[in-house]
């Protein structure tokens, strides 16, 4: 996936109105949003297609699939019906349910991205024992896309050892979680983020400095 300034704003309000609004600031430096379960419970799936339709973004369904792999495959289906260009799952569920999820990609001809640690503190005392066993586990089901965290870069870059450099990781925590971006992208194709954009006071000019620091 190709994505614009590295960037991916994970757009987590509570409304289509707040949604479209920050949008419609970023068109300069975003092409790529992500979307999880504030948004479409707040306002549906077909938020999705309307995002599309406006913006021509490519959208991230943050769903972060988890079920079993009959109930994983209704899920994707559904999500890549409505719009999506790519869905995430999350990988502790097994190789079966994260089949399912790719199954479904490959048959839309739409993108997967696997989870494997979680940036917040909560994800040392469960996930990241098993996070290089997820990630390898995805690289034996030739899965490309992945999903690490900034907020841990020792952990962020034993994973890209795991996936390869081929792989394609996209990497949230940074700003508000305490990730530096710039850093982070040593390891990771592209960044998330949410709050520090689009809670400012002006959503426009803390993208465009975020991206300055990139440079
Ligand atoms: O902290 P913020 O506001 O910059 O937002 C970060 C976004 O990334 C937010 O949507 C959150 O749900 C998501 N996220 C994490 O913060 N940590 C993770 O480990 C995983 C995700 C995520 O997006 O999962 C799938 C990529």
């Amino acid at each position: 996936m190709e994505i614009k300034n590295n960037l991916i704003l994970a757009l987590d309000v509570l409304s289509g109105k707040k949604a479209i609004e920050i949008c419609n600031q970023l068109t300069e430096y975003i092409d790529t949003i992500k979307i999880g379960y504030p948004l479409t419970l707040a306002e549906g799936i077909s938020i999705i297609g309307i995002l599309k339709e406006k913006f021509d973004f490519k959208v991230i369904c943050d769903y972060k699939v988890a079920d079993i792999d009959a109930t994983n495959s209704k899920i994707c289906n559904q999500t890549f019906k409505a719009g999506a260009d790519a869905i995430i799952c999350h990988g502790f569920v097994g190789s079966d349910s994260v089949q399912a999820c790719f199954n479904s990609a490959k048959k839309y001809d739409k993108e997967l991205f696997l989870l494997t640690e979680m940036s917040h503190p909560g994800a040392k005392e469960f996930l990241q024992k098993n996070a290089d066993a997820i990630a390898q586990m995805g690289v034996d089901m030739n899965i490309k896309n992945y999903v690490a965290p900034a907020t841990r870069l020792d952990r962020l870059r034993e994973i890209r050892n795991i996936v390869g450099n081929d792989a394609y990781i996209i990497s949230p925590g940074v700003g508000k979680q305490g990730g530096d971006a710039k850093k982070t992208l040593k390891y990771a194709n592209a960044i998330i983020v949410g709050r520090s954009i689009y809670e400012s006071d002006n959503p426009k000019i803390a993208c465009e400095n975020l991206i300055k620091t990139l440079k």
